[in-house]
């Protein structure tokens, strides 16, 4: 005996979600009965001029009125239910402004009114380019503003805000946005932590009232040398993205060697001595004292430093012998040894 397994169409469809609202809405049908094989509707809206929807049952208000919305099962059942929205207080929108220079303190967003922007302390003018569609928008003495044409604001203090009303767009509120702009020091820090840097160095030292350094801090900016003091202890994985031809100097095993290391970007240990090879009792000078030296702490009766060992190996094969002795004696008599005798080199103490 062969038994088909049909389908369970929808037998009865609802949509759930608030009548009245003033911002964007997420609307959800439920299907019935609960074991309906297809679930899925389709979505619809009486006017895209006043909201839009999308497949989700996402409702994006464009301006006030009165909207249906209609979700339709797709399973071949053919039903369909209806719900009747009101929208208020939707707040006109610029769409985007933007800076000739400067870091925002969040990204703009059409919804969000108040920011604030950093510029750096010798900035004297900015220009602002906002973009929006219908209706005015108004800033201060500064007056109308077109869409997409930038305008020069002169910068006196070192704060000011800017109010820019966006006014005149059919059924829709009045909305106002603050943009105040802070003249700063090229390092802008939040308490000890370093958020931005908006000066115009390629060769920095970092403050040493800094102890963290923040994502995008530094991001795709032409910064070739970067000292960073071992007050800083907590370095973001991204706060140099970008920043393709960087060196870190820094000392041994500070948070900024390790971020180094682990993110492979070159270095220069700044606590690094430079000692000559050879110079075994480091006098800035090679002679035959510097021999006795090495026997010394080969006898070990002279406790050995990090740098008189590395200056001791004349050959660098890790350990003072007899041999490095002779090398060096060799030298102090005129005899070429082969090896480096009397040139800097670079030890990191331990
Ligand atoms: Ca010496
Ligand atoms: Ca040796």
């Amino acid at each position: 005996m062969n038994f088909t397994v049909l389908p369970k169409l929808a037998e009865s469809l609802f949509i759930e979600g608030s009548g009245d609202i003033t911002d964007k809405m997420q609307y959800s049908a439920t299907v019935l009965p609960d074991y309906t094989t297809n679930k899925a509707v389709q979505w619809s809206i009486s006017d895209g001029s006043v909201a839009t929807i999308d497949q989700n049952g996402f409702l994006s208000p464009l301006k006030n009125g009165v909207v249906t919305i209609t979700a339709k099962t797709t399973d071949g059942s053919n039903l369909s239910c209806q719900k009747i929205v009101t929208i208020n207080g939707v707040k006109a929108k610029i769409n985007q402004i933007t800076l000739n220079t400067g870091y925002w303190n969040a990204p703009f967003d059409p919804q969000v009114l108040d920011y604030t922007i950093y510029v750096s302390k010798n900035v004297s003018s900015v220009n602002f380019t906002l973009n929006f569609t219908g209706g005015t928008v108004i800033c201060g003495t500064y007056g109308l503003f077109f869409n997409n044409v930038a305008k020069t604001i002169s910068i006196n203090q070192t704060s000011q805000t800017f109010e820019f009303v966006r006014s005149n767009v059919t059924d829709c509120l009045n909305a106002t946005y603050h943009i105040t702009i802070l003249k700063s020091e090229d390092f802008v820090t939040e308490g000890t932590t370093l958020t931005k840097y908006i000066g115009s160095g390629t060769e920095l030292t970092i403050p040493n009232t800094i102890t963290e350094i923040n994502d995008d801090a530094f991001s795709n900016i032409a910064i070739t040398k970067i000292t960073i003091p071992n007050t800083v202890t907590q370095l973001a994985t991204n706060a140099f993205r970008g920043c393709n031809h960087l060196v870190i100097y820094c000392n041994t095993n500070s948070a900024a060697h390790r971020f180094a290391q682990t993110n492979s970007i070159p270095f220069v240990l700044t606590d690094a001595v430079t000692v000559l090879l050879g110079d075994a009792n480091k006098d800035g000078t090679i002679s035959a004292y510097d021999a006795v030296v090495q026997l010394a702490l080969i006898a070990g009766t002279l406790p050995a430093d990090d740098v008189g060992k590395t200056a001791s190996d004349i050959n660098g094969d890790g350990t003072i012998t007899a041999y490095d002795a002779v090398l060096l004696l060799q030298y102090v008599a005129g005899i070429e040894t082969g090896f480096d005798i009397g040139k800097s080199i670079n030890v990191i103490p331990l």
